[in-house]
């Protein structure tokens, strides 16, 4: 079988602000260099690359004193994000968009952008839920609250990107992956009814049962996101992450949720975020990221 053709948009946002580790800025070069553009030509598609998003630079920002932790850089990634919106706005339609974080911070403007104001099924693939607002949040770091916002939770700075409320219904969201929740968290995400696959469920189900579910969730859905957190693989494959957590995604569950995922032919828009080139070891991680886009954008080998 052959893999359907698609014209693909290519967009980097080399954030920073929304975590306190350095680095993550350089995740779209990493896997650029990791020739994402040639093995998605490879398969057959037709890859456009729009470039990267200005961000500004951490030393060049002043925060704001009174505000914990990354919260003191929420207007700059409100305005970051802002601009995602508008470059995704900018793609003709039917192009699939790779967005390439930089930090999770970015998909408040990714999801929102590939949405096109209409419903999107987001499949948050992560070891964590990014579903902390700045009230339940341990660290006030950004990175860890995109999804809250995304349901309209939180900071109506970040929830009221472009148009006001939420951008994504808590039911149209399934996380897996997860293996690390705050107290908060796990009570917004069962008041709002998420759908969370935890390592637990993993082991327990397998991957082809806990993809089944979510190919029968989003069944008949004009648009569904995939936005991939490159810490929700084993730390041991994928050390270039700035919040690594023991016990996640081997390599195969990791392609196999992609292969399932792509022969649901459910997927229209994709994150690749979180990766470090810094704490990485010879790019490895951003090439494993590369390698997944590949799996879910239909690479077969057989
Ligand atoms: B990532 C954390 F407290 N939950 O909010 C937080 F454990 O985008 C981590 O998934 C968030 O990497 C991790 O800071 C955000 C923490
Ligand atoms: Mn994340
Ligand atoms: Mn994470
Ligand atoms: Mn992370």
């Amino acid at each position: 079988r052959l893999v359907r053709m698609k014209q693909i948009g290519v967009l980097g946002v080399p954030m920073d602000l929304g975590q306190g580790r350095r680095g993550v800025d350089m995740g779209p070069s990493a896997m650029r260099y990791g020739r994402l553009q040639e093995v998605l030509e490879g398969l057959g598609h037709h890859v456009h690359d729009y470039g990267d998003i200005k961000v500004p630079v951490v030393e060049s920002l002043h925060r704001q004193p009174k505000e914990q932790g990354g919260m003191g850089y929420l207007e700059a990634i409100r305005t970051v994000c802002l601009d995602t919106i508008e470059a995704l706005h900018q793609m003709p339609a039917g192009v699939f968009p790779i967005v390439l974080g930089g930090d999770h911070s970015i998909a408040m403007g990714s999801v929102t952008g590939a949405s096109r104001g209409e419903r999107i099924g987001v499949i948050w693939v992560d070891a964590h839920a990014d579903f902390n607002t700045p009230q339940t949040s341990p660290s006030g770091n950004i990175h860890g609250m995109p999804l809250a916002h995304l349901c309209g939770l939180g900071d109506p700075r970040l929830v009221d990107l472009s148009r006001p409320g939420a951008k994504v219904r808590p039911e149209d969201v399934v996380l897996v992956g997860i293996r690390s929740l705050d107290t908060g968290e796990v009570k917004l995400l069962r008041e709002r009814g998420v759908t969370v696959f935890t390592m637990k469920e993993i082991d327990v189900q397998g991957i082809p049962a806990i993809a089944e579910q979510v190919a029968a969730q989003f069944d008949g859905f004009a648009r569904v996101h995939v936005s991939l957190d490159a810490d929700v693989l084993d730390p041991e494959i994928a050390p270039g992450v700035g919040t690594p957590v023991a016990g996640g995604l081997t390599y195969r569950e990791a392609h196999l949720l992609m292969e399932l995922l792509a022969d649901a032919q459910i997927v229209t828009s994709l994150d690749l975020v979180e990766v470090n080139p810094i704490l990485d070891i010879a790019n490895r991680t951003a090439r494993m990221m590369v390698e997944l886009a590949s799996s879910l954008l239909g690479k077969k080998i057989y």
